[in-house]
């Protein structure tokens, strides 16, 4: 059953405190990965998911800003590219990590964590961790325009999302001789192109000789970034109002980046990423810009429209959502972020669904197990063939369909002889938590 195989992909990625997105590709902690996993460990054990978000959230920097990767000293150095040697920075916890960012999606985790088992003490404890994050966002990327920027393709999460195309041309690269670690797990063609990593790896190096303070040659209002950010205060609001303290800055906040994004990103039919270097809006075709849908206070006509495009561009009754619209030129079905069907985006879009539109998020859902009983726990998914691709046992992959399966009653719907459908012996919350649960 796919439910209990996605509970052995979780605990078999579990390192004492956190979970890893892939042993191989991503031997590491992972900000928003940790988030989603968060989401589906509080499926089958609470405690995990508490224990997910704390040890993300203990690496949190004096600033408040949340590192996008969190480095486990007892990983080989060499493992992943670019490691600690590369960023050269330590949180006041003592942990090495990356220093930027991704997106803010752990506010809801932590909701939905304390929804599945209801702990007053865990929400005191990370709601000034996630108040200061976005106090690190507002301090350190606000635009003119009152949207948070990102400075880094890896800060989008959608590292590779054609819409990124334009702001990099703008990014000087130099080959420097650096060893790529992905293409010893994943087909080249599945990946980005050395070109693209060479301006990935000259933009951090940048804003980490500023001392990440600097942004350099790569500016973007994102709209999943804010999205994420404007959700993230909206439920910063539920918080605050169950542990008695003052929502409404929170929901201040929440209206203000709606408004905003409405007025800077939305083009009529689809949110846009808005270049801040070149100072124009960026027209691409990504599913990032459905996003928005999360934000509770979206106007009804831009809902309304949204879902027309969702469904004209995205074929969203066939359920299963690409990451950029296969109508679109440089669309791409099986390389990373350029068209595949990626679970954490699909479940993004089926949460801003079930918030405006239940109806149409079910097929979502439908979608996603679909795809997972034909092909496993797979990173991304040919939207056309359903062919997985990337790296195999994903741990937002498991998660999130735990979550899915959790919320639709959906486990009849597993296809019988589905490739991952083996019972693998029973997993229980008490399996291998113990005493790593941070105090
Ligand atoms: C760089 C871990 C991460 C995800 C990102 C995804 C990919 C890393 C990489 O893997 O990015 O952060 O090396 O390609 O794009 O969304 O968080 O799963």
């Amino acid at each position: 059953m796919i439910p209990r195989e996605a509970v052995r992909v979780l605990v078999s990625n579990w390192d004492g405190n956190h979970t890893v997105p892939s042993r191989r590709l991503y031997p590491h902690q992972w900000s928003w990965d940790s988030a989603f996993i968060a989401i589906g460990h509080s499926r089958w054990s609470p405690r995990r998911g508490r224990a997910e978000l704390l040890s993300l959230l203990g690496a949190q920097w004096r600033d408040g800003r949340v590192p996008h990767i969190v480095f486990n000293p007892r990983v080989p150095d060499g493992a992943y590219f670019p490691g600690p040697d590369f960023w050269q920075v330590r949180a006041p916890s003592g942990t090495s990590t990356s220093g930027i960012v991704q997106p803010p999606v752990h506010a809801l985790a932590a909701w939905r964590t304390h929804l599945a088992e209801p702990d007053p003490a865990f929400l005191r404890r990370v709601y000034p961790k996630l108040v200061a994050q976005q106090e690190f966002l507002r301090a350190a990327r606000r635009s003119p325009e009152g949207l948070i920027a990102i400075v880094h393709p890896w800060e989008s999460g959608m590292d590779n999302s054609p819409a990124w195309d334009q702001p990099l041309h703008a990014v000087h690269d130099r080959p420097t001789g650096y060893v790529r670690r992905d293409l010893g797990t994943v087909d080249a063609d599945e990946r980005p192109t050395d070109r693209d990593y060479e301006r990935y790896v000259a933009l951090a190096r940048a804003y980490r000789d500023s001392g990440y303070l600097s942004p350099g040659a790569f500016q973007v209002e994102d709209p999943l970034f804010n999205a994420a950010y404007g959700q993230a205060e909206h439920v910063l609001a539920l918080i605050a109002a169950e542990l008695g303290l003052d929502p409404e800055p929170h929901r201040h906040e929440a209206a203000a980046v709606t408004a905003a994004m409405v007025e800077h990103l939305w083009d009529g039919a689809l949110f846009q990423p808005r270049d801040l270097v070149a100072g124009r809006m960026i027209r691409s075709d990504s599913a990032a810009g459905l996003t928005p849908l999360l934000l509770p206070g979206l106007p009804g006509d831009v809902v309304e429209r949204l879902i027309s495009t969702a469904l004209d561009r995205f074929a969203l009754k066939d359920g299963v959502l690409p990451s950029f619209s296969p109508a679109a030129p440089d669309f791409d079905p099986v390389r990373y972020w350029r068209g595949p069907s990626w679970v954490n985006l699909s479940w993004l879009i089926w949460q801003g669904l079930s918030e405006h539109r239940p109806e149409l998020a079910r097929p979502v859902a439908e979608g996603i197990v679909r795809v997972i009983a034909r092909s496993g726990f797979r990173e991304y998914f040919d939207p056309f063939t359903l062919r997985g691709h990337g790296c195999s046992d994903f741990s937002w992959s498991a998660a999130l369909l735990l979550d899915l399966v959790a919320e639709h009653g959906l486990e009849a719907l597993t296809p019988p002889g589905g490739e991952v459908a083996e019972e693998q012996g029973s997993v229980t919350e008490a399996d291998d938590i113990g005493d790593q649960v941070p105090a």
